[in-house]
């Protein structure tokens, strides 16, 4: 390809808007530009990319044996009805009305759509197992979309579908399933760990959410430094023994706490550790008030509350709720004397606490030696907290440690949730008529994108990996007005065009600095410069990836290459 009419329009400076190096390196490397917020265009350097990973997956799901197939964009709001998922979803799905005022979403997801075509052309288990995959264009009206492609309101994702007579079928379908993700992931060079997940409002039990570590992820990842345990701190379960105290109980005592309201703030007016505070945090679960108290030093985890209550929703109680609930604001908040409406439940740290500090429910106002049980009735205790940095492994070996992590993939179980209400049976080896066991597959195509060049860059620029670069030789004569240069440099191109490499030819009259520059922001795996050896047929060599520069002859370029890019 020649540089001089290619659609790659390089940035000198940072886009003041771009927060994370991927989003900074697409903009300045000119693999996208933004449309609008959330949406962006691939131009060809960008494309060719996302072609690559694209084909990196369509080989994986092949080779599970999944069938490819491509569905519409366009969902008719009958479907999610059916389904009863047109009123759990809100200004997320992206939804519109056609020339006859008929109602129709923009895909998210596709199980609804595949389930119909599924449920009215497989009726026998002679057909089962079946996955089927596509790679197509989602709509997700996020609310904040930030951080270019890792999180746009129009993105590409591959989204499979297996269909099983039963959950051991599921069980080898998701499976397969997996390896194949960990060959994707493997294959597009990326630090990743499969990590147990929420299934959120997917229902079913397993999933798995596969992230890159990166400092940039918003997700985080609690894995152990002893084993292979790892997951979303979203359901991390705790497993800590909590030794009891055998301080006496002390009388239970009101006290002034003028403005102090957050664990820092009450624990230093107090001088009493945060460990020694009872946090309370009003959620609203399915519409009830619940009180949930953690120990000062602990974070709620909401996501293990919904889980507690197995609740379909579970928000933050909002400044009125609270007040209209426990006639106090958020800050001074305790279980002592609420009302019965109120379900109070905590966390088993809090089962051992002696003479402890909570909120007294009233504006500048705090109890000290409060004693659960004694003082307050907790309806259930649970693991209702985050895990932390230093708590020991769940599964008891070795210690917990942070990290952030970029979802890229993510695996369900789904069981017969969509199959039930959208009624795709099949009929069994006894003619009876089941539901299909179904999962879901999802990779974020884009985001992969996006993902690898998070950890694959240097401060010049990108770095590409073999596996997905969108060209291999970036071919670049120092001066194409000097004629020795430029007729090497058309030599070099055809034959290694005929020899199947993708070339990049850099044929614009620029300076060199410029063209060295905007090389490295390309980030191609080696740069042939033909300078002013070019009449010895000398070229110069740049492997990307380490810095290393060599010269060699024209004769050994081809080898050199192969050396380098297979
Ligand atoms: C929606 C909206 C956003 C959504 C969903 C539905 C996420 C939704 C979960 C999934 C599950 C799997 C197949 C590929 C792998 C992931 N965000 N999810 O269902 F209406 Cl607005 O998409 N789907």
């Amino acid at each position: 390809m020649r540089q001089n009419t290619y659609l790659a329009p390089t940035l000198r400076d940072i886009p003041s808007d771009a927060d994370v190096k991927s989003h900074q390196l697409m903009l300045r490397a000119g693999l996208i530009r933004q449309s609008t917020s959330g949406v962006y265009s691939f131009l060809p350097l960008g494309l060719k990319v996302l072609q690559k990973v694209e084909n990196i997956i369509r080989d994986e799901m092949n080779r599970s044996g999944a069938q490819e197939m491509l569905m519409p964009s366009i969902q008719p709001a009958e479907l999610w009805q059916e389904s009863g998922r047109w009123d759990a979803y809100g200004p997320e799905l992206m939804r519109f009305k056609d020339r006859h005022q008929r109602e129709f979403a923009l895909g998210p997801t596709h199980e609804e759509v595949i389930t119909t075509i599924v449920r009215d052309d497989i009726r026998s288990y002679k057909k089962l197992p079946m996955t089927l995959y596509q790679i197509q264009t989602k709509f997700r009206d996020e609310r904040r979309p930030r951080f270019g492609v890792l999180r746009g309101r129009e993105f590409l994702m591959k989204d499979a579908y297996s269909f099983d007579q039963d959950f051991e079928g599921l069980d080898e379908s998701y499976q397969k399933m997996f390896d194949a993700y960990t060959k994707v992931f493997t294959r597009c060079d990326l630090n990743f760990r499969a990590v147990e997940a929420d299934s959120g409002a997917m229902g079913g039990k397993d999933t798995h959410e596969f992230m890159v570590l990166s400092n940039v992820g918003e997700d985080t990842i609690a894995y152990s430094d002893k084993s292979d345990f790892a997951a979303n701190i979203e359901i991390a379960p705790v497993n800590v023994t909590y030794e009891t105290s055998d301080e006496e109980q002390a009388e239970l005592e009101t006290i002034d706490t003028p403005g102090a309201k957050t664990i820092e703030e009450v624990s230093t007016f107090l001088s009493v550790a945060p460990s020694d505070c009872i946090k309370s945090m009003l959620f609203i679960v399915d519409e009830k008030p619940v009180l949930a108290l953690v120990r000062g030093d602990h974070e709620v985890n909401d996501v293990k509350i919904k889980h507690h209550f197995d609740a379909e929703i579970v928000e933050l109680a909002s400044e009125e709720e609270t007040k209209q609930t426990l006639q106090s604001e958020a800050g001074f908040l305790g279980p002592i004397g609420v009302n019965k409406e109120v379900t109070v439940v905590a966390d088993h740290a809090v089962k051992v606490m002696v003479n402890a500090v909570c909120g007294a429910n009233e504006k500048d106002k705090h109890m000290k030696n409060v004693n659960p049980d004694r003082d307050f009735t907790v309806s259930t205790y649970g693991d209702l907290r985050n895990i932390q940095i230093g708590d020991p492994s769940p599964d008891g070996q070795g210690m917990i440690q942070f990290k952030e992590g970029i979802e890229v993939g993510h695996v369900f179980k789904l069981g017969t949730k969509y199959s039930e209400a959208l009624g795709a049976t099949f009929l069994n080896d006894q003619g009876k008529a089941k539901p299909m066991v179904m999962g879901s597959y999802g990779i974020g195509v884009s985001r992969t994108v996006a993902a690898i060049i998070e950890e694959h860059h240097d401060d010049d620029g990108i770095v590409w990996p073999l596996s997905v670069t969108p060209f291999h030789v970036h071919l670049i004569p120092v001066n194409i007005k000097q004629d020795d240069q430029r007729e090497l440099a058309e030599a070099l191109y055809d034959s290694l065009n005929d020899k199947r490499y993708d070339v990049l030819f850099d044929d614009r009259a620029e300076r060199p600095g410029v063209k060295f520059k905007d090389a490295d922001l390309y980030g191609l795996p080696l740069r042939v410069t033909v300078g002013k050896k070019a009449s010895e047929g000398i070229v110069e060599v740049k492997v990307r990836k380490t810095g290393e520069l060599f010269e060699v002859h024209k004769d050994d370029l081809q080898q050199t290459i192969e050396k380098y890019v297979g």
